[in-house]
């Protein structure tokens, strides 16, 4: 019997920090598949799970969380893992899991959406994410130019959802050849014991049936 099930679907970066961080705590837990790619999370009866209408949502019991950083800091509060080794690193795991919502995952997603599913080609749209996927990475790069993770030397939840994205780079266009602290961290990540691929971890890959 899992203690955890996870709403989800394999092409959900949002989703795969929260069933990565499962993963790495050895957690029991079970994906419950949410058909996004046909409009599940815009349905009255999804609404009632998450009122913001998003994957992923973590339900343990009666208790039921939405927001991937919250959920990681739950998780790493419950597992006593991955939050960091001081009120100091604390305040920074926050940090960069603000930045990664705001300016990573969130630009990302959107832009991978649009290329690898939406299927629109290159359009001004495109062309402004990229800049700022650019700009993004390019901040992230930098920092993992001086630290071995997102903070101190050791993984916390701040690298699983900073990742979420990352292992889908040829998804939206990104050679780590030209980012190469990323691809070296992203290697340490897939070393952990317990990593394993978004598309191997979650249910819905290849793309459901149009229905
Ligand atoms: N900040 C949220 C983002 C969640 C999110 O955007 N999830 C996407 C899937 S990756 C979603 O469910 N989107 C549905 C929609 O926007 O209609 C988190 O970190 O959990």
């Amino acid at each position: 019997m899992s203690d955890y099930r996870l709403y989800c679907f394999a092409q959900s970066g949002n989703a795969y920090k929260a069933a990565l961080m499962l993963n790495l705590c050895g957690a029991k837990w079970e994906p419950r598949f949410v058909d996004f790619f046909n409009g599940e999370t815009r349905t009255p009866d999804y609404r009632a799970i998450n009122e913001m209408g998003e994957v992923p949502v973590l339900e343990r019991g009666e208790k039921r969380l939405s927001q991937s950083g919250v959920i990681l800091h739950y998780l790493s509060a419950e597992y006593g893992r991955f939050g960091g080794a001081s009120e100091e690193e604390k305040l920074e795991v926050l940090r960069w899991i603000l930045f990664d919502n705001h300016k990573v995952s969130s630009y990302i997603g959107t832009l991978r959406f649009l290329i690898q599913f939406a299927k629109t080609g290159e359009t001004p749209v495109t062309e402004f994410l990229r800049g700022r996927v650019k700009g993004s990475l390019g901040v992230l790069n930098g920092h993992l130019g001086k630290s071995r993770f997102a903070v101190g030397d050791a993984p916390t939840i701040a690298d699983f959802s900073l990742c979420g994205y990352l292992f889908w780079p040829d998804e939206f266009g990104v050679s780590w050849a030209d980012y190469p602290h990323i691809g070296r961290w992203t290697d340490e990540i897939r070393a952990l014991p317990g990593w394993v691929h978004p598309y191997e971890l979650m249910p819905g890959h290849p793309l459901p049936e149009k229905r």
